[in-house]
């Protein structure tokens, strides 16, 4: 029996050690199994995954490890075809893989919840910045509540195709899709009529889009836009995006012929960078980022100075931005 014990916990270690060293293998050899994180949300998002990954491991080993051990010790003689005995009705058995699997469902379930209530837990009317996604056939829309969008001509903008926000702010994302030529509903009453610059989307009617997902991969949330539905989602940025930082947000949910290219870029600026693309609402986080660069100068010199450099150089540096400042 001792002999048994310990070849069983032989198989259970060693299936711990490959089972660890293949989940840790992409953060050796790589950047890992998810992008940068840039959320204080994320944040518990990635220690549940972690929690919940070292669990997996261990029932996973215990499972292979009496796998391995009735594969090799076990096994029929060769040219033996006959049937294992039928074993029916062990209580204790059936007891066990009941409860143990109902235990993990629910601390599963009990460890999640509680990081849900804690990333929700500053309520609407609490957080200091609400932006209204709007997700359409194939693309995306952004307005800030009580924010007046106005493009670099002072032309006002009703809404802006790259996803902007200042960091540290407790953001909340109000999520619909909607195709922009709605007549009446929920798409009407949040965005108003169809305007002029609405984006055409790639459908014949007024009727309303088809769903779609609101994903930031690095602030690992994600929700459903869903036609005629509010849905929300909320996170808060822990720093500014670098020059050498690109992030989207990325449709999850597959949406018809141009659901690959349904995505646009974001990035969280300082207030004061934030505040100066609020009249700038046409200028995008490829050119926001490099306000991160150690560079002297207004806001309006140095979007100049970032827009010359880049009309070269799409890969420019800070060090590229210092020289030419
Ligand atoms: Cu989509």
């Amino acid at each position: 029996m001792d002999k048994q014990w310990n070849r069983l916990v032989g198989y259970f270690v060693a299936t711990v050690v490959v089972s660890t060293l293949l989940v840790l293998v992409p953060n050796m050899f790589g950047g890992g199994w998810f992008p940068d994180l840039v959320s204080v949300e994320g944040g518990r998002i990635d220690d549940l995954a972690i929690g919940l990954t070292i669990l997996s491991i261990v029932i996973f080993s215990i499972v292979a490890a009496i796998v391995i051990y009735c594969v090799v010790h076990f096994r029929v003689a060769p040219g033996d075809d006959s049937d294992g005995e039928p074993i029916h009705g062990h209580h204790t058995i059936e007891v066990i893989w009941t409860v143990i699997p109902a235990i993990i469902v629910i601390v599963v379930g009990v460890l999640s919840y509680a990081v849900l209530v804690k990333n929700e837990e500053v309520s609407a009317k609490e957080v200091d910045k609400t932006v209204f996604v709007r997700a359409y056939q194939f693309g995306w829309a952004f307005s800030y509540d009580g924010v007046a969008l106005t493009d670099s001509d002072g032309e006002a903008l009703k809404e802006s195709t790259d996803l902007v926000v200042p960091v540290g702010d407790v953001t909340r994302y109000e999520v619909m899709a909607c195709s922009g030529r709605e007549q009446t509903g929920l798409c009407v009453e949040r965005y108003g009529p169809p305007a002029a610059k609405t984006p055409e989307p790639n459908r014949d009617s007024d009727q309303a889009d088809v769903n779609h997902a609101f994903w930031v991969p690095e602030a690992r949330l994600k929700i459903d836009a869903v036609s005629g539905v509010h849905t929300w989602t909320q996170f808060t940025t822990d720093s500014e995006t670098t020059v050498d930082q690109h992030m989207q947000v990325v449709c999850a949910e597959l949406c018809g012929s141009g659901h690959n290219g349904m995505r646009t870029d974001f990035c969280s600026v300082s207030p004061d960078t934030f505040e100066w693309w609020t009249e700038h609402a046409d200028v995008t986080c490829n050119v926001l980022r490099y306000f991160t660069c150690d560079v002297e100068g207004s806001y309006d010199s140095r979007y100049a100075a970032i827009e010359t450099l880049l009309a070269t150089d799409d890969d420019a540096t800070c060090d590229d931005l210092e020289v030419a400042a």
